[in-house]
C-alpha cells in the first residue's frame, strides 16, 4: 500500500473487533492507512511520539478508537493539529456510554470529532476521513466515496420487503 494518509489507532487489541470496520471501510475506498495499538495510559510515550510525528509523516487524519475512560482521542488531538476522529468502543460495564462521553466532552479548544458507539461509529469515522481527503483534493477517493453513496442509495431504492 502507498504512503498512509490516515492513521487508525486504538487503545487495545480488544478494540479491533470494532475498529476493523474502520479499516475495512478505508480499504474498500482505496484510502491508504496504517493501523496500530497505541494506549494513552499503557504506552503514553508511544502515543506522544505517534501524535507528534503524524503530520510530518504525511498523515492527514487520525481515527482513534478507545473504550472506558477513553482519553486516547483527546490526548492525541492535544498533540497534533490533524483532525482526530474519535470512535467510542462499546465497553462491558457501561455499554460504551462511558467511552462516548469521555470522547465527546472535550473542553473548548481541542476538538475531537466524535462518532457513534461501536461498529457504526467506526464505519462513519472512515467515511468522514475519506470525505476530508476528498475535499483536500484526493480525486480517486472522491470518486470512490461518491460511488459508495450512489450504490447505497440504489440499494435502498431497490429494496423489496417480504
Ligand atoms: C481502553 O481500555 C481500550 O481502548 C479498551 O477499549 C479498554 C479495555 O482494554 P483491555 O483491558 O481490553 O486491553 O484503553
Amino acid at each position: 500500500m502507498s504512503q498512509p494518509l490516515v492513521g487508525v489507532i486504538m487503545g487495545s487489541t480488544s478494540d479491533w473487533d470494532t475498529m476493523q470496520h474502520a479499516a475495512a471501510t478505508l480499504e474498500s475506498l482505496g484510502v491508504p492507512f496504517e493501523k496500530l495499538v497505541v494506549s494513552a495510559h499503557r504506552t503514553p510515550d508511544k502515543m506522544y511520539e505517534y501524535a507528534k510525528s503524524a503530520e510530518s509523516r504525511g498523515l492527514r487524519a487520525i481515527i482513534a478508537g478507545a473504550g472506558g475512560a477513553a482519553h486516547l482521542p483527546g490526548m492525541t488531538a492535544a498533540l497534533t493539529a490533524l483532525p482526530v476522529l474519535g470512535v467510542p468502543v462499546e465497553s462491558h460495564a457501561l455499554k460504551g456510554q462511558d467511552s462516548l462521553l469521555s470522547i465527546v466532552q472535550m473542553p473548548g479548544g481541542i476538538p475531537v470529532a466524535t462518532f457513534a458507539i461501536g461498529k457504526a461509529g467506526a464505519i462513519n469515522a472512515a467515511l468522514f476521513a475519506a470525505a476530508i481527503l476528498s475535499v483536500g483534493g484526493e480525486k480517486k477517493i472522491k470518486v470512490a466515496l461518491d460511488a459508495f453513496r450512489a450504490n447505497q442509495t440504489a440499494k435502498v431504492l431497490d429494496a423489496k420487503l417480504p
